[in-house]
């Protein structure tokens, strides 16, 4: 067995919530000289894991009960806002990833850190997720090993879990940076895009070296069937992008085509990063296979709505070209579902989209049709996936995890509502 694997299993505490359950449990002495949340002994665990621990001591000073766990409760059943839940965690992973892209070369270090920079980061989706699936995973057992043993083995494994997190981000910026490249896009979150600003030489150069930096931290891990999984999910990036961009005209109007297209292109990464995460916390096959069918379900249900936007958002709301798929000749969804109600729409496809002629008459036809409403009644569908599949991991009383798989279905929500 991997011995990570075995360190996960053996920790009893994986969660914020536990540390400071245990803290909370030692004694008098410990406590008072937590009389100040500068001066805790968590703090470097806090600076690292960037945890949110409540200080029971603090809140309530003149508590006359036993050193019982005290919780907010009605902070507990209400906080399932998923980005504040890890915001914390999110602000000091985003700090590692600046510090990670720093390149030898000023011009490629400019060009690197260009989507890290404060303020341009991005949705940050994808490690809100990764970090959540960490804490809703995590495994209890039944009897502690020593106190000091179980915090390192939890600190490890929550490092350990956080660079999937900083991985999976910087595979991410690399695929938008090329992306731009081939779509010669001139803006991305609000701001010109990285090929606008530095040039489409500089910009493939800096998705490398994301790529190889990225590689670098995953080889760190020592795991090899995670390695397997990211990569993958790379090939799937690189498979979804050229699928997009040589399609036959039988293929433009196929749904099953679209929809293994878009699977590849932005459900891989997320859902092998959930699946990486629960190996690392030394999860079975089956709950591992949850994992992964809630990225999946996720990552479909967020690009069918992206689809939606494209037709729907503004270029404010979006941060980049509103229209910009069908201008590129991209058929998704929307237009896929009008097709099948107005079967003259594929001759109007399959006379170009580079005519904007047929592009105004294709939006016509979809302004006429169902298309925008049954995209968001199947991205709704794999949005309740999603939500079923983490209803369907193991039973788990933590009050941390707990709040963390509500976070994650509060996720699937807000992705099918989300306007930008
Ligand atoms: C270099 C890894 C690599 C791949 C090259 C170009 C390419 C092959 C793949 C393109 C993949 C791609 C850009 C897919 C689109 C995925 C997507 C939905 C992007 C937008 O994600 P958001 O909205 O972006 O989460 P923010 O800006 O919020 O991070």
């Amino acid at each position: 067995m991997n011995i990570y694997r075995g360190i996960s299993r053996m920790s009893r505490i994986t969660s914020c919530y536990n540390r400071c359950r245990w803290l909370h449990n030692s004694s008098p002495h410990h406590q008072l000289s937590h009389s100040s949340p500068f001066k805790s002994p968590m703090e470097p665990f806090e600076k690292v894991l960037g945890c949110r621990v409540i200080y029971p001591w603090i809140s309530r000073p003149f508590s006359s009960g036993g050193p019982q766990p005290q919780y907010d409760r009605s902070s507990v059943e209400d906080q399932v806002d998923p980005f504040s839940l890890v915001a914390d965690e999110l602000s000091i992973v985003a700090n590692r990833l600046r510090s990670m892209v720093v390149a030898e070369v000023p011009k490629l270090a400019s060009a690197a850190e260009y989507f890290f920079k404060m303020g341009v980061e991005g949705k940050r989706f994808r490690p809100t997720v990764i970090l959540l699936m960490a804490t809703a995973l995590n495994v209890q057992i039944s009897k502690p090993a020593s106190e000091g043993v179980v915090d390192m083995f939890s600190t490890e494994l929550r490092l350990r879990q956080q660079s999937i997190a900083e991985i999976t981000e910087m595979i991410h910026v690399a695929s938008l940076l090329h992306d731009d490249v081939l779509d010669d896009a001139d803006t991305r979150r609000g701001i010109g895009s990285l090929n606008f600003v530095m040039g489409n030489k500089l910009a493939v150069l800096a998705g490398d070296f994301l790529l190889s930096r990225a590689c670098i931290t995953l080889a760190s891990l020592k795991n090899t069937e995670v390695v397997s999984l990211i990569a993958t999910a790379v090939e799937h990036l690189v498979t979804g992008e050229t699928m997009q961009m040589s399609t036959s005209a039988e293929q433009r109007s196929s749904m099953d085509y679209y929809l293994q297209k878009t699977y590849y292109k932005t459900a891989s990464l997320i859902s092998n990063s959930c699946k990486s995460i629960a190996l690392l916390t030394g999860q079975t096959t089956e709950v591992a296979m949850l994992a992964y069918e809630y990225g999946k379900n996720l990552g479909l249900a967020f690009q069918l709505i992206d689809d939606v936007l494209d037709f729907t958002g503004t270029s404010s709301s979006l941060g980049k070209g509103a229209l910009s798929d069908i201008h590129h000749g991209i058929v998704t969804a929307p237009i896929l579902y009008a097709m099948e109600e107005f079967p003259e729409l594929r001759t109007v496809v399959d006379r170009g989209l580079d005519d904007p002629a047929n592009v105004n008459l294709a939006l016509e036809y979809l302004g006429k049709s169902h298309g925008i409403q049954r995209t968001r009644e199947l991205a709704a569908k794999h949005a309740s996936l999603a939500s079923a599949a983490i209803d369907s991991l193991p039973e788990n009383d933590d009050e941390d995890v707990q709040r963390s798989r509500r976070a994650l279905i509060e996720l699937t929500h807000r992705v099918i509502n989300r306007t930008k």
